[in-house]
Order: C-alpha cells, then structure tokens, then sequence
C-alpha cells in the first residue's frame, strides 16, 4: 500500500513538472522528440495514402490510424526545451523559443485539426476524411514554414 502510495505521488510530481525536468539532458528530449515525430507522421501518412487515392479508402483503418496520430501529436512538444536549436535542415530554429507562444498556438492547432480528422474517420465518410486530411496536413506545414529549418 505504502508503495503504491509513492509510485502515485511520483507519478503525479513528474505530470507537473516542467518539460525540462522530465529529461536528465536536452539530449534526451531532443531524442524524445526526433522519436515522437516519425511515428505520427507513418500513421498521419498512411491517412494521407488513402485520402490521396494512393491506397482503397478503409475507414476502419484510417480511424485506428487516427486514434495514433491524435496520441502522438500530444508528445513532442515537451521535447523542445531551451537549448536545443539547430542550423541543419529539419532542426527547430531559434525562434521555437523567441516566439513560444506563437509555437505553442500552431502546435495547438496541429493538435486540434488531427482531433477532427479523427471524428472525421468515423463517420466512414471519405469526402470528410480526404478534407480533414488537408486541414492538418496544412496546420503541420504551417509550423514547419515558420519554426524548422529548411
Ligand atoms: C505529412 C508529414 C508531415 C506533414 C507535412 C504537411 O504527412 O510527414 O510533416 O504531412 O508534410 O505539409
């Protein structure tokens, strides 16, 4: 009992501390976060073939592959603590953390575009799918053209 007291106070110390106490060095959350990525793109993608008529339409799978996107995209923004800019194609840029707050606001709007890519999977609709799947493609090319470098 004693332990799974501690186990739940751990676990509710590291749900509110601040990103970069979650990561022993800025190494690890830039490895967190080149890890999160690829995953959700694969999924993000696999909705895409289907949107884009590169594979049959199957709601039930875009709809799992969906659920997955809306996970991942939770992830990696806790990854982007100070520090960790680069200058090579595909690294954050400077003002990841000069403009945080407008880096927060697109990463908010990824996040909400690809929650409604996923009730649009549900519907089984493929009109719906195909015009959601643009809406959050558009909200990650969005902050990518503003904050990864080219
Ligand atoms: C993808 C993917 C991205 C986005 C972006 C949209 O499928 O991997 O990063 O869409 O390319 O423009």
């Amino acid at each position: 009992m004693q332990r799974l007291l501690i186990a739940a106070t751990l676990a509710g110390l590291f749900t509110t501390l601040p990103a970069a106490a979650q990561f022993q060095k800025p190494e690890d959350a830039v490895k967190y976060r080149k890890a999160a990525y690829p995953v959700m793109a694969t999924h993000f993608g696999r909705i895409g073939a289907m949107a884009q008529g590169r594979a049959p339409f199957d709601a039930a799978a875009a709809a799992a592959n969906a659920e997955i996107v809306v996970e991942m995209s939770k992830l990696p923004f806790a990854g982007f603590v100070e520090g960790t800019s680069g200058t090579e194609k595909g690294t954050p840029k400077p003002n990841v953390w000069s403009e945080r707050a407008k880096f927060d606001e697109l990463a908010k709007k990824m996040q909400e575009e690809v929650v409604k890519l996923q009730a649009a999977t549900k519907t089984g609709n493929f009109d719906q799918v195909k015009g959601a799947f643009g809406n959050a493609a558009g909200a990650c090319k969005n902050c990518h053209d503003n904050f990864r470098n080219q």
